[in-house]
């Protein structure tokens, strides 16, 4: 019976998923705007500023896949997803693509129907104590309570871990991020654990940051990224080559501040970028200028990273280009 209910359950997502995997781009084209899930708000990544405008680094994800698409960076509309509310919302159509802090896993990019694109923040688990309870290492945390959200790999490497070096531990579930913070700060957990990012980022956005320490392990990798259905290989390639773009154009030093003179340049590569040779706009279905647009609007993701992360205490780390030491590297665009 159990069986018979979950391969229902399972043709019904892939039927789902059948209506709206070919033709995403245009779908989009036609409604004249992205349809963008991302976190409900995450100081860095995706956020509301105080005039309701979406910041972050992976709010500029879907900011340069408009600007591909359209020539205009402006044209996403969001929608805020907690982290067990996201994959419905890709899978069934309600958003085009997910730019939310989500790691990419066998089980996401196969069972779950999903392709990631690339990464852009490389990351991992850690764990935010109150700096009174004089904990040093996450070896210290037997028998602790811990926060935790589910839908998360977050939830997944937590069991993993403390089964792993023979500890045990009292979770305390909570989907809605707010309330596991409150959780938290009020003393009902002893421990939050979430990406390092998300610690930096929620430590930071409450009082007295200091009194919270980021202990010293970190126990997975969580390597985050855009993600889309399966079964739409156009789409797949314009989200996968906006974020490239940004990555790329980084490292060819073009910013949103310089782009404009990039047409006096006698770099073949940088003509080809801005489209002012080659074709690689129509290959993707979209115009010639989709990475002049991109960088021109959005900013390269050095820019990024600067605007949205550093002022809150982020450093580039392994997200720094392959050329200066970190792990961020895009395929050429040739
Ligand atoms: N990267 C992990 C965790 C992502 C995640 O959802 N983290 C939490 C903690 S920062 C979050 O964003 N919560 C917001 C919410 O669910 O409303 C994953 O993909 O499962």
């Amino acid at each position: 019976m159990k069986r018979i209910v979950r391969l229902t359950l399972g043709i019904a997502l892939l039927g789902a998923g059948a209506v709206h995997a070919q033709g995403t781009l245009d779908a989009v084209q036609k409604k004249g705007f992205v349809q963008c899930g991302t976190n409900v708000g995450l100081a860095g990544f995706a956020q509301p500023d105080s005039r309701g405008a979406w910041k972050g680094l992976d709010v500029d994800v879907c900011r340069a896949i408009a600007a591909a698409v359209f020539g205009d960076a402006t044209k996403v509309r969001y929608t805020p997803t907690t982290a067990v509310q996201r994959f419905p919302a890709l899978q069934s159509g309600e958003v085009d693509v997910l730019s939310r802090n989500t790691t990419w896993t066998i089980t996401r990019d196969t069972s779950l129907g999903f392709n990631f694109v690339g990464v852009n923040y490389y990351d991992g688990q850690g764990f935010m104590v109150p700096k009174k309870l004089n904990v040093k290492s996450a070896k210290q945390l037997n028998g602790a309570t811990i926060c935790v959200q589910p839908g998360t790999t977050t939830e997944l490497n937590l069991s993993d871990y403390f089964r792993a070096n023979r500890m045990t531990f009292k979770p305390v579930v909570i989907e809605k991020l707010e309330e596991t913070l409150n959780a938290y700060y009020s003393g009902r957990c002893d421990v939050f654990t979430t990406d390092v990012s998300g610690l930096v980022s929620t430590r930071g956005s409450r009082p007295n940051p200091a009194d919270h320490v980021i202990l010293p392990e970190v126990i997975s990798k969580e390597p985050l990224g855009p993600v889309v259905r399966h079964g739409d290989d156009r789409w797949f390639d314009i989200v996968k080559w906006s974020l490239y773009a940004m990555i790329e154009a980084e490292e060819m030093g073009l910013t949103s501040k310089n782009i404009d003179q990039a047409s006096a340049s006698k770099d073949p590569a940088v003509q080809r970028f801005i489209g002012a040779t080659g074709d690689f706009g129509k290959m993707l279905g979209v115009d010639n200028k989709w990475a002049f647009n991109i960088i021109k609007q959005v900013g390269n993701y050095g820019e990024s990273f600067e605007a949205n992360l550093k002022p809150l205490g982020f450093e580039r780390g392994i997200n720094e280009l392959w050329t200066k030491g970190g792990i961020m590297y895009a395929p050429p665009l040739r």
